[in-house]
């Protein structure tokens, strides 16, 4: 029996260190000792990347670094994700999410789409640095109830106040939800979007209730 906290500091470590194989080894660990795979990759995996940003901010690790460092963690995700426990929705629902145009950082929005997958919703993930139009075109092909942005930075960010006008004007009953590092729900409310989330699970209870909501609304008609 090892101790919880050295499993998810051990986590936490292998994502700064930016050590892949320690990142499998730890997050396996979480497994074997039933350690709730949510709370490894929020309180191991995100912290460690927490740190990482501190010492990047600090001049004390470069790109080159944060890219092991993110690779490592992708492992960790990818043990874990398959174990996290979500309550699957009974109705079924279509979401395209996506990382907005000029911003690669697609780790936020993969366990994004991966949770919502095991929530038993359909999932068109258009990945990292997504034009507009291509979320709007996507949504009206697959008939979506959500579309789900992830922005990372400050500059990307601004481009989803465009994404929900083209939206609104072309397909005005699919819900807009947003996510990511600067984005918030004070954000959301000025562009017009829908809902905001700053987290994963957040985000799977959010749109679980958008689809709830939506198909008693068509009941009711
Ligand atoms: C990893 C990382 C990288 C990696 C990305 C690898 C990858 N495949 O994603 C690499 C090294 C490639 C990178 C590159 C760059 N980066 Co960078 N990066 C980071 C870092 C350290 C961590 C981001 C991360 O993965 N966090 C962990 C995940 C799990 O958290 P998350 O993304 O927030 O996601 C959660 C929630 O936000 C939410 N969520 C996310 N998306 C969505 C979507 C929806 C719909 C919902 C509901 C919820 C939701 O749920 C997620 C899970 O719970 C951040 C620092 C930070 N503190 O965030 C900087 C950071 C984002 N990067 C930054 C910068 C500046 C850059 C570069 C421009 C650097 C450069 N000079 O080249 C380039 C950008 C290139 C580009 N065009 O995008 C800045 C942005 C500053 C700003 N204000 O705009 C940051 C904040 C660092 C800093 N402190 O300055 N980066």
């Amino acid at each position: 029996m090892t101790d919880k906290n050295d499993i998810l500091n051990g986590l936490a470590n292998a994502v700064v260190n930016g050590d892949k194989d320690k990142a499998i080894k730890f997050a396996q660990k979480v497994l074997e000792e039933n350690i709730d795979p949510y709370e490894a990759i929020t309180d191991g995996c995100t912290r460690g990347m927490h740190v990482v940003s501190e010492k990047y901010d600090n001049g004390e690790m470069f790109i080159p670094h944060i890219m092991l460092s993110s690779e490592a963690m992708n492992e960790a995700i990818t043990v874990l994700q398959p174990h996290v426990d979500v309550e699957r929705t009974k109705e079924s629902g279509v979401a395209v999410v996506g990382v907005i145009l000029g911003d690669i950082h697609d780790i936020g929005i993969n366990l994004v789409s991966s949770l919502l997958k095991s929530a038993g919703i359909t999932v068109y993930d258009l990945g990292k640095d997504v034009p507009y139009e291509d979320f709007i075109e996507i949504a009206k092909d697959v008939n979506a109830d959500v579309i789900g942005l992830s922005a990372m930075m400050t500059t990307s960010m601004m481009g989803m106040k465009d994404v929900v006008k083209m939206a609104r004007r072309e397909i005005p009953d699919v819900k807009i939800m947003i996510g990511g590092g600067p984005v918030s729900r004070d954000f959301c409310g000025e562009i017009g979007a829908d809902a905001y989330a700053d987290d994963a699970r957040d985000a799977i209870e959010i749109v679980k209730e958008i689809i709830k909501e939506d198909r008693r609304r068509k009941a009711s008609v």
